[in-house]
């Protein structure tokens, strides 16, 4: 691309980071921010655990898991064994490499570093280029309503394995907490060239961005195009419980039903090819709309898609 490019990825965990590294190819490390979910963060066996951070980590640093698209590749058990062994709570998987970066960051947030200081630190010795930045410095928790009660994110998402039909989700912490100021900077910037809310899981990971003070407003505000991916193909969700919390929620599976939830704030709009039926209908909810290959198997792929997006945002100005 010709030029020098600001560009604003929103994002959760697995299917946000793989965009994030689509487009961490073809931008220069000072020309993309990256913008994570903190509501999934929890402290657990006293450690600070921040998934949907370490897993857009991990992805820009070649070092994830390939399998699960979280925790790192060529892991090992041992801590995990022991602590299974002494009776410990071992329903969240901690495998030994993944373990020294929770100890890390909480040595470094007791030291009184904020999150996002961690953050950036962590991510530079992992030798990441792009700025990740999480969406506060504040603690928000994700609270999953479930027939079954109101569970904090994890427990829902790992320890129930998303089990429990979902009526509801709010975010505990969400009206103090204040949205990371460089990502308000950013919004305001008028050289800023693309917003891009990746294919993640409406619920749980975008709406906690969106649902800081000012952000929405500040969405709507933002001179640069704002582009949605949807993270539904051909009426499932590629990974995660998307579809199911859809369901559940009286809400067809469908990239209509996620463009609802953005209307008021994007100007364009990127469904994958197999749901070629929604189009006519998203074309009437927003001014743009692009139908390609949203399935990122491969790296090339989420090159592929990161610039096919680039491209599309140029012609939503
Ligand atoms: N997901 C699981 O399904 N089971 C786990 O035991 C698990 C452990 C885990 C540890 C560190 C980490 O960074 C992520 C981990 N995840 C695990 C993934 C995580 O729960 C989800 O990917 C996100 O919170 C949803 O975006």
């Amino acid at each position: 691309m010709a030029g020098s490019k600001k560009i604003l990825a929103l994002c959760g965990g697995v299917g946000g980071a793989k965009l994030a590294l689509g487009l961490s190819h073809i931008l220069d490390s000072d020309e993309l921010t990256i913008v994570v979910n903190t509501g999934d963060d929890f402290d657990h066996l006293g450690l600070r655990i921040c998934p949907d951070i370490d897993t857009v980590t991990y992805t820009l640093a070649g070092i994830v898991n390939p399998d699960t698209g979280w925790g790192r590749a060529e892991e090992t058990g041992s801590f995990m064994a022991s602590l299974s062994m002494l009776g410990g709570e071992d329903w969240f998987y901690l495998g030994d490499k993944d373990l020294a970066l929770h100890v890390e960051r909480t040595r470094r947030l007791g030291a009184g570093g904020s999150l996002s200081q961690v953050t950036t630190g962590i991510a530079r010795a992992l030798g990441v280029g792009p700025r990740i930045l999480p969406m506060s410095d504040d603690p928000v928790a994700t609270m999953v309503e479930t027939t079954s009660g109101t569970l904090a994110f994890q427990h829902y998402f790992v320890r129930e394995r998303c089990e429990p039909p979902v009526s509801g989700f709010y975010f505990d912490g969400i009206d103090s907490a204040r949205a990371h100021p460089d990502l308000l900077a950013l919004l305001a910037d008028q050289t800023l060239d693309a917003v891009i809310i990746c294919p993640s899981n409406p619920f749980v990971s975008i709406d906690p961005i969106l649902s800081l003070p000012g952000v929405r407003q500040a969405l709507s505000d933002c001179a640069a195009p704002v582009i949605a991916v949807s993270p539904i193909v051909g009426g499932k969700a590629v990974k995660g419980p998307t579809a199911k919390m859809m369901a559940e929620l009286g809400l067809a599976p469908t990239s209509v039903e996620v463009l609802k939830r953005y209307q008021d704030i994007v100007d364009g709009f990127v469904l994958d090819q197999r749901d070629i039926d929604d189009l006519e209908q998203l074309k009437t909810m927003v001014t743009y709309v692009d139908v390609t290959d949203t399935l990122m198997l491969t790296l090339e792929h989420k090159i592929a898609l990161a610039r096919a997006i680039l491209d599309f945002s140029v012609s939503c100005q």
